[in-house]
């Protein structure tokens, strides 16, 4: 590379860095009320209120190997404040300043009990269950993240209506697949559940985040088709209802995808049931990028190896 290209390689870096972020929680919606996420440029100097959301490093992945992958850097402690009277059954918002359209892939939320008190609870090794989780969804073509954009850059998740009430985590993560090693966006709030539930999960619907993910085997996104299978154990269920269809283990061999922008608005609604866990996807080579990333593919190859 000539001196001249590097100039040039570093340029067009800075311009797609300004342009491009990724995301944070920057609110979140429960129990009636709108609580302020974690913001990792303004709050390590000046964090005021406290959170629910606990610290996240940047707005920058996580991978599956390091030791915050529970909860992002500066997570594995707690904040001061706890979301409080949440109902058991109640949808919980996860509201993120913005996702880039290249960085597709899962979105699932797990939680963990606190003990007690989510302020002094550790995250990094605690034990997880999921509440629900998408992956690529065959019918219309998305992989969650794209469902996450088409609604605001939000995610909309349901506590489970028989868990039994005390403080927990509730841990929102996108997985972006667009580069050669998955990319883990994990985002825990600390909130209070009450009700008269007395749901708690079984240890087969538990393991640490560390251990999903040492094993977990992700699609190529470009090229298939390929088989997905969601990692982690199955989504709780506390009633006694049969598991969601999003838990059995089935696979659907699929046309090629058509490229559809992330402008694209869906028409599924959110909701949060699973979509399958488990399917076969061919996945077309050229890809959604979003309004902040609107770069030429060659840039977006460039940044792919990098962001
Ligand atoms: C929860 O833990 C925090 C941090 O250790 C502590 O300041 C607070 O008093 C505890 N709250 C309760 C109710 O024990
Ligand atoms: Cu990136």
């Amino acid at each position: 590379m000539s001196i001249s290209s590097l100039f040039l390689a570093i340029f067009v870096l800075a311009l797609v860095n300004q342009g491009c972020a990724h995301g944070f929680v920057h609110d979140v919606q429960v129990g009636g009320q709108k609580y302020p996420g974690w913001n990792p440029s303004s709050d390590p100097y000046n964090e005021s209120p406290p959170k629910i959301v606990r610290k996240v490093g940047s707005d920058g992945y996580i991978d599956a190997t390091d030791a915050d992958l529970a909860c992002h850097h500066g997570g594995n402690d707690g904040t001061a404040a706890v979301a409080s009277s949440v109902d058991a059954g109640s949808k919980i918002v996860f509201d993120w300043v913005y996702w880039p359209g290249d960085h597709q892939g899962p979105v699932t939320t797990y939680m963990t009990s606190c003990n007690g008190n989510c302020s002094s609870f550790k995250a990094n090794d605690a034990q997880w269950f999921k509440i629900d989780a998408d992956g690529y969804d065959p019918s219309t073509k998305q992989w969650a993240a794209a469902k996450l954009i088409a609604d605001g850059a939000s995610w909309t998740s349901t506590i489970p209506a028989g868990l039994a009430p005390g403080q927990y985590l509730v841990r929102n993560e996108i997985i972006a697949l667009h580069s050669s090693t998955p990319q883990y966006y994990p985002s825990c709030s600390q909130v209070e559940i009450t009700g008269s539930g007395t749901g708690k999960p079984s240890d087969s619907d538990m393991a640490t985040l560390k251990d999903i993910y040492a094993t977990a085997t992700f699609p190529n996104i470009y090229n298939g088709p390929i088989t997905f299978t969601m990692p982690g154990p199955p989504i709780v269920q506390f009633d006694g209802s049969t598991r969601s269809v999003g838990q059995t283990a089935s696979s659907t061999t699929l046309r090629p995808a058509t490229s559809t922008g992330s402008t694209s608005k869906s028409t599924t609604p959110q909701t949060s049931t699973p979509s399958r866990s488990s399917s076969a996807v061919t996945a077309s080579t050229t890809h959604a990028s979003g309004p902040q990333c609107h770069l030429s593919r060659s840039k977006r190859v460039l940044r792919r190896h990098l962001s």
